[in-house]
């Protein structure tokens, strides 16, 4: 077995204990041991061979004989009894958010729940709320998370437009008053990983007892799973866990990377540190011969001192950044303040909100210099979308518009359906009239990948279609990505110099992070618009841009971040 086995391991045990509703401190020294032989340099067998297993931060004189016995044996006897008294398939039950050990053997013990199919049914069937202190509320999650793991195999995450607004919610809380100081949202939101299995705080307070007591007693919090010294973890409203780490002192900026992590981002750095005589924490770097610590009280003098250049949070996934910082290769990333123009807007004269001149005013204040309104045509009845005749209403108005409306520029275009069978939903002639063609997949969306794939290539074939809008289809909790080959279709756009989108609608999130950096890699042209249907939605502009950020992208991979003459010029008109 090598360290991550052993650990793995230990962790199960930790898990089943609580299952079990076994003492609180034996959990823990059974997950502290294991924290530690995961984050181990060297090879735990070895450290066995030196009789050094001892050595190992949590590792007792129990546990030591456990990790003896599971080097030998592959598993050790008390693993074994436990395991055989629970449920096997428990584990599908606590991937369900908002289940922990405890409350999934409280439904095991209480209701006979032993797994998702049988945790669908009790909370179907009312079950769930008879049991002292779940309540009605919490079935009602229950169903809610469990419909949605069934439904698409995302284990109890949440998407980021989720999570994100609910972690501002709570940072905004926890700044009322003179307590706390400083509140950074850290984990997987400030990366901007499109779905996150919990919202990880970190504070400045100096008094870190009080300031976790105010946090366990916000509004909305339901129900309190640690309150420590300096720690404290909650169900927030929404079923959505939050662990807030608190610190005094001037290790703000340590405390704020690892926290930020990824994890694998963090091993990385910690042999980094090792090699160069260091050992990295939470609190920063400890010489590994005085034993001095240095905390940093910023990230960039952090990754500074272990001779790296600043990786922005979106890269820390140890998809190469880290080598890339060391020969200073990290590229300028695109920010929100690039983007000059939304090139997918939607108005009231199809299923947005607001007129076209309220749209394009409200662009303009955010100091964009064009936007394309891009209703959607005759096939989407249910967006009221445009028919040919509507279409060309449309047309005039905009030119009506643009006469009257000073320091924007709207661009007259259409959210064209891909009809099934790829041809498109207005004659080559009338799109011939726009000044930009975005071009969608809506109905019939079950088709297979090789009908899909042609029906897409066909569509990008069109030399009037300038843009492919949110490629794959996914919607968090609603709909999972077309069946399609997205090798082939990029190749199409490559060959054909059409642009792919990253829809930034946080239910979309489309292109994701993966296949927006198969783009790029691919130097395909990229556009990020919001999609939005009102006024405020030309905010989520943030998401889309943390995306295209995750898979390293620059301001010149982006169409619309060229300055209005440049991108007339790119789509051919005057
Ligand atoms: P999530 O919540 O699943 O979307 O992903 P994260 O990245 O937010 O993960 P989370 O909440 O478990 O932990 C937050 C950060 O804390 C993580 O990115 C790195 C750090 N961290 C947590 N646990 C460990 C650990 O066991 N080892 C190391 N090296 N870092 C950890
Ligand atoms: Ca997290
Ligand atoms: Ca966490």
């Amino acid at each position: 077995m090598d360290n991550a086995e052993v650990a793995k391991r230990l962790f199960e045990m930790a898990e089943m204990l609580e299952f079990k509703g076994e003492n609180i401190f034996k959990i823990k020294a059974y997950q502290k041991a294991a924290r530690h032989i995961e984050e181990l340099e060297e090879d735990i067998n070895v450290l066995r061979r030196k009789d050094e297993l001892g050595s190992i931060p949590g590792v007792g004189e129990a546990i030591e004989a456990k990790i003896k016995e599971m080097l030998d044996t592959g598993t050790f006897k008390a693993f074994e009894k436990i395991r055989h008294t629970i449920p096997q398939d428990i584990e599908e039950i606590t991937a369900v958010q908002g289940i922990g050990p405890k409350t999934a053997h409280l439904l095991y013990s209480k209701l006979g729940v032993k797994d998702l199919q049988g945790l669908l049914k009790a909370a179907e069937e009312h079950r769930i709320r008879r049991i002292p202190g779940m309540g009605l509320k919490t079935e009602e999650h229950i169903l809610i998370a469990a419909k949605r793991q069934l439904a698409e195999g995302n284990i109890g995450r949440f998407p980021l437009g989720v999570a994100l607004p609910i972690a501002e919610e709570i940072s905004k809380k926890l700044l009322d008053g003179t307590l706390i100081r400083e509140v950074r949202i850290a984990g997987s939101i400030r990366r901007w990983k499109d779905t996150v299995g919990d919202i990880d705080l970190i504070a400045r307070s100096d008094e870190p007892e009080k300031a976790i007591e105010v946090f366990t007693l916000m509004d909305n919090v339901q129900e309190v799973l640690e309150k420590g010294n300096t720690k404290g973890s909650i169900i927030y409203k929404g079923n959505i866990q939050v662990d807030l780490r608190i610190v005094k002192d001037d290790a703000f900026g340590s405390l704020l990377q690892h926290f930020t992590g990824s994890k694998e981002h963090n091993v990385k750095l910690r042999q980094i540190a090792l090699s160069k005589g260091f050992h990295l924490s939470e609190y920063g770097l400890k010489n590994a011969t005085t034993a001095e610590q240095i905390p940093f009280s910023t990230e960039h003098e952090q990754y500074e001192r272990l001779g790296l250049q600043f990786i922005p949070p979106e890269l820390r996934e140890d998809w190469g950044e880290i080598e890339a910082a060391m020969e200073k290769k990290i590229p300028r990333l695109i920010e929100v303040s690039d983007i000059k123009g939304d090139l997918h807007v939607h108005s009231n004269w199809s299923d947005g909100h607001n007129t076209i001149e309220e749209m394009a005013l409200a662009a303009k204040a955010l100091g964009y210099q064009y936007i394309n309104i891009s209703d959607h045509s005759a096939s989407s009845k249910i967006a009221n979308g445009l028919s040919e005749k509507r279409l060309l209403d449309h047309i005039k108005e905009i030119e009506r518009l643009n006469e009257s409306i000073e320091g924007i520029r709207i661009l007259s275009g259409t959210e064209c359906d891909i009809l099934p069978e790829g041809t498109l939903d207005y004659s080559d002639e009338l799109l011939e009239q726009l000044d930009i063609v975005v071009v969608a997949v809506h109905g019939s969306v079950e088709q297979d990948s090789k009908t899909m794939t042609q029906r897409i290539v066909s569509a990008l074939e069109n030399e009037h279609v300038h843009i492919l809008a949110h490629p794959t289809g996914r919607k968090f909790g609603k709909r999972l990505p077309f069946a399609m080959n997205m090798e082939k279709i990029m190749d199409t756009a490559l060959e054909y110099g059409k642009v792919l989108e990253i829809n930034s609608s946080p239910q979309r999130l489309d292109l994701n992070d993966k296949f927006a950096m198969m783009a790029r890699e691919r130097g395909i042209k990229l556009a990020i618009n919001t999609d939005t249907h009102s006024l405020e939605q030309f905010g989520n502009i943030r998401y889309g841009i943390g995306t295209a950020r995750r898979a390293w992208i620059a301001s010149n991979d982006v169409i619309n971040t060229l300055h209005l003459k440049d991108i007339c010029k790119f789509l051919g008109i005057s």
